[in-house]
């Protein structure tokens, strides 16, 4: 009887331990894990739109990865506009500078920000279906391959004002 109870008693202690261990693997699975929403960051953001009466607009911002590995910018959607699509100005070899479309992702590395900035790199926003005002917000969904969906606000800044009467 009373071995039949330390077998028992084994056993029990057996089973908790395999508890613990799969918790401890879990624990380091999840803290091994590639860059979290946590580590990803967009600083500094806000959509240029021409004038309150624009079909386009131009999103810019800086992203920042505190993680230690390496993120991808997948793609990006906003209810405020047809379609999102990521932008840069190349310079042609007649040395004018024009917007082509990056095709694929974009590496967010650690440590460094990634710039979207006039002139450069920006997020285009195509077909805006509505008017905006200085300082309105439009919301932008990054979707990161890592971090996921990261939901923004950014403000507009008009190009130019409508003229008061
Ligand atoms: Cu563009």
């Amino acid at each position: 009887m009373a071995s039949n109870l330390r077998q028992i008693t084994y056993q029990f202690d057996l089973g908790i331990r395999r508890i613990w261990l799969a918790v401890f693997a879990a624990t380091v699975a999840i803290s091994a894990s590639f860059a979290s929403a946590e580590s990803i960051a967009i600083k500094e953001g806000f959509v240029f739109v021409a004038t309150t009466g624009s079909k386009s607009g131009a999103a810019y911002f800086a992203i920042q990865n505190s993680g230690e590995s390496a993120d991808r910018l997948l793609s990006a959607n906003s209810e405020d506009a047809r379609a999102v699509e990521f932008h840069s100005h190349l310079v042609g070899a007649d040395g004018i500078a024009r917007m082509e479309k990056i095709i694929g992702s974009i590496e967010v590395p650690p440590g460094i920000p990634r710039i979207f900035e006039q002139g450069s790199d920006h997020l285009m926003l195509m077909g805006l279906t509505r008017s905006f005002a200085h300082d309105d917000k439009i919301k932008i969904t990054l979707i990161f391959e890592h971090a996921g969906e990261i939901a923004l606000d950014l403000p507009v800044k008009l190009g130019r004002q409508p003229t008061k009467k």
